[in-house]
């Protein structure tokens, strides 16, 4: 698979009346419906960082805003048996997957509604109904965990694929390279993402690791490997696409590195020193949201006034949410003791 080294969509947007890959790849309701999204994901976090600096809400907190193209792009081409996992950084990934903003706001305030029932907080958002699988805290250790997904879908005959997403980070982990070497091995139907936004915490990748190509390391585990610009929806889209098929018909992995940026700092803690106001407005200048709202007015998929309507939709459902959070019970303490371990139903339990 060769490296895919994207043009800007706005810039191929102004080249004809319709960007290559709207009509072909997503249709035009298909984007309106990514843009939404990736709005909700964009008013959500600048919601929780205003929230958060109120002290309405506390504890460990790492928002996702500027990298909702990866997200969105990858999560909403799944089907409905097919798994999510990721780190903390889980807001995008968790919204995107449908969990709704409500229960994501309530978590956050610790609250029963949560969708960990207030006892996650933001770095453990769950929701095993519809396949998202957490929301982890510690670096690189649930891109194994990924890999038993993968292995119960295939001897489950489940025929799910799991997209495992993962910080740069992470890639200095050991587990994350076991993971990556099983997978090939055992043939598991996992897209390995690692999403690199240039940082862990304040150290700049190339400080962190001999080879700063993330993919060309993960070449030696003989997957398909490349690099997509994670600013890129199309791209993002079409590179997932290919990546899914490859898993779901031949269980063969893929490792992709998606580009991209954190426009806000690691956590709320974060007094962001490491890096220019200039190098954050530069990347901001390359918004991803903007850039399809443009492509969208230009393709006719929708007018400037329902993009608009749009917007003020998702910053309503955000509030709503907020709303929701406030007014729900706190978390019951009895509960501490419960979603520990799993309870077999009593036939598989006399099984075993
Ligand atoms: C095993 C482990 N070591 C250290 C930490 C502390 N820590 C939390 S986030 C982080 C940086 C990870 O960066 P990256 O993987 O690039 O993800 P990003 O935050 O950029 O999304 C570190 C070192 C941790 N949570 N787990
Ligand atoms: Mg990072």
């Amino acid at each position: 698979m060769k490296t895919s080294a994207s043009k800007p969509a706005a810039r191929r947007a102004s080249k004809s009346a319709e960007p290559p890959g709207v009509s072909a790849l997503i249709p035009g309701p298909k984007l309106v419906e990514m843009y939404r999204m990736m709005v909700r994901l964009r008013k959500f976090e600048e919601r929780c960082y205003q929230i958060y600096l109120q002290r309405r809400i506390g504890g460990f907190c790492h928002l996702y805003t500027g990298q909702e193209a990866v997200a969105v792009g990858m999560i909403m081409q799944l089907e409905p048996q097919d798994y999510v996992i990721t780190a903390y950084r889980d807001h995008g990934h968790a919204l995107a997957r449908g969990v709704s903003a409500q229960s994501c706001m309530a978590e956050l305030y610790g609250r029963a509604t949560g969708c960990s029932r207030g006892k996650g907080g933001s770095m453990h958002f769950f929701d095993t109904s519809i396949n998202f699988m957490g929301g982890h805290g510690i670096v690189g250790a649930h891109v194994p965990l990924a890999c038993g997904l993968g292995w119960a879908s295939r001897h489950q005959k489940k025929n799910a694929v799991c997209l495992c997403f993962f910080g740069d980070g992470a890639m200095n982990q050991g587990a994350v390279h076991e993971a990556l070497n099983l997978a090939t091995l055992y043939k598991l139907p996992v897209v390995f993402i690692c999403e690199n936004n240039g940082y862990a915490m304040g150290t700049a990748v190339a400080r962190g690791a001999a080879e700063e190509n993330i993919y060309l390391r993960a070449n030696s585990y003989k997957m398909p490997t490349c690099r997509v610009d994670g600013n890129n929806l199309y791209d993002v889209y079409k590179t997932t696409a290919e990546a899914i098929n490859r898993a779901r018909r031949e269980f063969q992995p893929t490792f992709i590195e998606a580009v991209t940026y954190r426009y806000r700092g690691h956590s709320m803690s974060d007094p962001g020193s490491y890096r220019t106001r200039e190098e954050i407005e530069e990347h901001k200048a390359r918004d991803t949201i903007f850039k399809i709202s443009r492509d969208i007015v230009e393709t006719r998929a929708a007018t400037r006034e329902q993009i608009d309507a749009i917007d003020a939709e998702e910053a309503a459902g955000v509030e709503a949410a907020v709303k929701f959070a406030e007014e729900s019970p706190e978390c019951d303490p009895h509960t501490a003791f419960e979603d520990i371990y799993l309870t077999y139903p009593a036939d598989v339990r006399k099984s075993r």
